[in-house]
């Protein structure tokens, strides 16, 4: 598998004989579904599973070639690694520290034989899988589907809730397992709040609303906005005031997917959206980052943020969403998920870029 082979590279780098893996991104590889509980360890020659009676028969049916230890009360981690540990020989193991809380931490150094270091698996999640694309493609088709769902759904007298609720149903009824966060619908001046979380505002003709969301398939994530203009007031969208800031954010989105291939620097691509926004005179209205990668987390790295040197490979997946927010007036964001080909980048999503109206028009 290759997962095990990237995991011993990472435990030859960092001199260590085994990794114990406790966190519920790292753990789905080797479980096949994302669950909190249990272990995985891995070891120079085999890669062990530890697990409770919750999920000993699941994984038992799903996984191959993982040796399976049951965990018990009077039968805890640290006693079954200590096993291993004497059986392998093994003397340095890494763990999550950035994963694991202070208690747990200093729990496992006291009852474990083997000294214990920090070792992060993060990149080793940089680059996806065809397997793990195939299914970040999947949560970003749920998505795409809601966007234009909602887009129709949306009507002036509506609360931002009710828009939230009707957009994770059809998700759900798309194949989603869940939002893969808090839905986001920031209408008429909640738009300048870039997390504006769905209130019980009413949405308003002629108001902007932004709606910033995801699906999660199988443990992936997609993550998508879009901002419409709310029907009833304005015939053409070129007729709202802010039109204006809405094709400034647009052109910016462009120029930073324009800016993707292999070998670019992540600030690189961050700079495209920000240089574009400072110009049109918005640069302080754009506080947060270009984008972040997406896998297994909503959030991970790299990012198209002004200070990541991360240079792009084929097989990432990222998201570009630039966005301008004025206080007290309302924002604009606009979002895609992009995989980095040999070539350029690949925006996952069908749904149109252009300012559109609510409803069925
Ligand atoms: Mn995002």
């Amino acid at each position: 598998m290759a997962i095990l082979t990237a995991i011993r590279d990472r435990m030859m780098q960092q001199r260590t004989d085994a990794m114990l893996i406790s966190s519920r991104q790292n753990k789905l590889p080797h479980f096949g579904f994302s669950s909190s509980s249990g272990f995985v360890l891995v070891t120079r020659q085999h890669a062990h599973i530890l697990v409770d009676f919750r999920y000993y028969g699941e994984i038992a049916a799903r996984t191959q070639g993982y040796q399976l230890h049951r965990l018990e009360s009077t039968r805890p981690m640290a006693d079954i690694v200590n096993q291993i540990a004497t059986e392998e020989g093994l003397q340095r193991i890494g763990f999550e520290g950035e994963h694991v809380s202070w208690q747990s931490g200093n729990a496992w150094r006291e009852a474990l034989r083997p000294e214990l270091v920090s070792v992060s698996l993060e990149p080793l999640r940089q680059v996806k899988t065809a397997n793990e694309i195939a299914l970040i493609c999947e949560a970003c088709r749920i998505a795409d589907a809601a966007a234009s769902h909602i887009r129709r759904f949306i009507q002036p007298g509506l609360r931002e809730r009710e828009v939230a609720a009707e957009l994770e149903w059809f998700m759900k009824q798309q194949g989603a397992e869940k939002p893969s966060f808090d839905t986001i619908v920031a209408s008429g001046p909640r738009g300048a709040l870039p997390h504006g979380k769905a209130s019980e505002k009413v949405i308003v003709a002629g108001e902007l609303v932004t709606l910033d969301f995801g699906a999660q398939y199988q443990g992936y994530c997609s993550d998508m906005t879009r901002t419409f203009l709310v029907a009833g007031r304005y015939e053409r969208p070129e007729e709202s005031p802010l039109f204006a800031m809405y094709q400034t954010v647009l052109e910016a989105q462009l120029a930073a997917i324009a800016a993707i291939r292999p070998g670019v620097a992540c600030h690189t691509v961050d700079a495209a959206a920000r240089e574009h926004i400072s110009h049109a005179g918005y640069g302080p209205n754009f506080g947060h980052n270009t984008g972040h990668a997406i896998g297994i987390d909503v959030h991970e790295d790299p990012r198209f943020s002004p200070t990541d040197n991360t240079l792009l490979r084929p097989g990432m997946l990222l998201t570009v969403e630039p966005g301008i927010y004025l206080d007290g007036e309302g924002g604009v964001r606009i979002e895609d998920v992009i995989l980095v080909t040999e070539t350029g980048a690949e925006v996952l999503y069908q749904m149109p870029k252009t300012l559109l109206l609510t409803g069925d028009n």
